[in-house]
């Protein structure tokens, strides 16, 4: 039965990967702190999402002793490789840039061990409680009102809350608005994004710019691989037939020129409008925002995850650094910080849109617009400086 009254120092919306980082890290410095999570646990150990995680993200599970499931089940990625009109190729970013690479790990089994992390070390969480407003954050007296799934209204005390409860929670909701500003982005992109209970077909993130749209290959297990495809918007996410689906990939990633796909039953489906946005600043009075409370990503350059843990570590420094040290720095700074990352990802991100995309329309500036992707496409196939470049925004944040 969730607890529906309560008080915390810390308040922490959202049982994601920015909310159980952030848990962890206060939790371990003995800073008071619960967890409000909407969904119940079985919900959470399914919600398939990301999977790619940048080296600096390894590397700040690994100072905090949160990265042993990962090391043990994830593996590194180092090449993609992208297929378009003029040919295929392959960039082993292992070799470029900084030398980084990707560890792939489903995102569910991060959020599996965080949150056992958590729960051994005696952390609370409430499950089933989902946060309605948070009050009183520009006052003396912070709190969230909270309902459970049966429907039992509550109020949680607290002295900061933070936000960690993605882009439709309520922490972005409460902050008027007239004290943030909202800078956003509709792409005008879809996808279709799969799962597919089906092994890699490639060793390789797969890029393929097709004239009929975009299509992608990501590996997330030896059994499982992430595919996505361009549709028009508007497509309901069951339209496609499994056989439809597996059709229209071997046609745009070119089976028949570099071999077919292996195929398995779609297990998940979901419509991805490409979106981004961001809010200034990240902090209202005693209110923060992290991860995709704080900025929504597309999904085209896997910045989302990574993003909400490197915020989650500078938001528990900071709130650790106030409440254990009465020093004000960490939680002053806060937004400038993540900000600075934010919008650097966001315009990597912007850069790969255009990269994969090709324009739709037969109008002029539709036609200028594919060309100019072209010799993108063509700088980033031929010039390493380029390929440093990319190697270094592509596994970084
Ligand atoms: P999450 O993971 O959405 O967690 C938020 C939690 O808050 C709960 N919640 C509430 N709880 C209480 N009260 C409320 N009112 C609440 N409202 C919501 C939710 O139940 C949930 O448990 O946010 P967080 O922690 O900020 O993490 C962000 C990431 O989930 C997201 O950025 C990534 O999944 C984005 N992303 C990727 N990011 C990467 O870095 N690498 C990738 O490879 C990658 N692949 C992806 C992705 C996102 C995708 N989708 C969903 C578009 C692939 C896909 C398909």
């Amino acid at each position: 039965m969730p607890t529906v009254d309560g008080s915390a120092d810390v308040v922490v919306l959202g049982a994601g990967p920015a909310g159980l980082v952030l848990a962890n890290l206060l939790l371990a410095r003995g800073v008071d702190c619960v967890v409000l999570e909407r969904a119940e646990l079985d919900h959470l150990h399914a919600r398939a999402r990301a999977g790619f995680l940048a080296a600096n993200t390894v590397r700040i599970l690994e100072r905090h002793g949160l990265a042993d499931g990962l090391r043990r089940r994830g593996h590194t990625h180092s090449t993609c490789e992208f297929r378009t009109e003029d040919g295929r190729f392959q960039l082993d970013y292992s070799a470029l840039g900084r030398g980084e690479v990707h560890t792939v790990y489903p995102q569910q089994d991060l959020v599996e061990d965080l949150l056992a992390h958590y729960l051994a070390a005696g952390g609370r969480i409430s499950f089933g409680t989902e946060a309605v407003a948070v009050r009183g954050a520009d006052g003396a007296e912070p709190s969230v009102s909270v309902r459970t799934a049966d429907g039992r209204p509550g109020r949680w005390r607290a002295r900061y809350v933070a936000g960690c409860d993605g882009r439709h929670g309520a922490a972005r909701r409460s902050i008027p608005d007239h004290s943030v500003r909202r800078f956003r982005r509709d792409h005008d992109v879809t996808w279709l994004g799969l799962l597919a209970e089906a092994p890699p077909s490639l060793d390789a993130v797969g890029y393929a710019v097709h004239e009929r749209g975009f299509a992608g290959h990501m590996a997330r297990t030896s059994a499982l691989t992430r595919y996505y495809l361009q549709c028009e918007r508007g497509t309901p996410a069951d339209s496609w037939s499994d056989e439809r689906i597996w059709d229209e990939l071997d046609l745009r990633m070119g089976a028949k020129e570099y071999g077919p796909l292996r195929r398995g039953r779609i297990v998940q489906r979901s419509v991805i409008g490409l979106e981004s946005d961001v809010l200034e600043p990240l902090r209202y009075g005693a209110l923060f925002l992290a991860g995709d409370a704080a900025s929504l990503i597309s999904p085209s350059a896997a910045k989302g995850a990574n993003l909400a843990v490197l915020e989650a570590e500078l938001l528990a420094h900071a709130l650790i650094d106030d409440l254990t040290r009465k020093d004000p720095v960490g939680v002053e700074s806060y937004s400038a910080r993540c900000l600075a990352r934010i919008w650097s990802a966001q315009e990597f991100s912007h850069w790969m849109i255009e990269l994969l995309h090709s324009a739709s329309g037969r109008d002029d500036a539709s036609r200028f617009l594919n060309r100019t992707r072209r010799s993108r496409m063509a700088a980033l196939r031929t010039s390493r400086s380029q390929q440093d470049w990319f190697a270094e925004r592509y596994v970084g944040v």
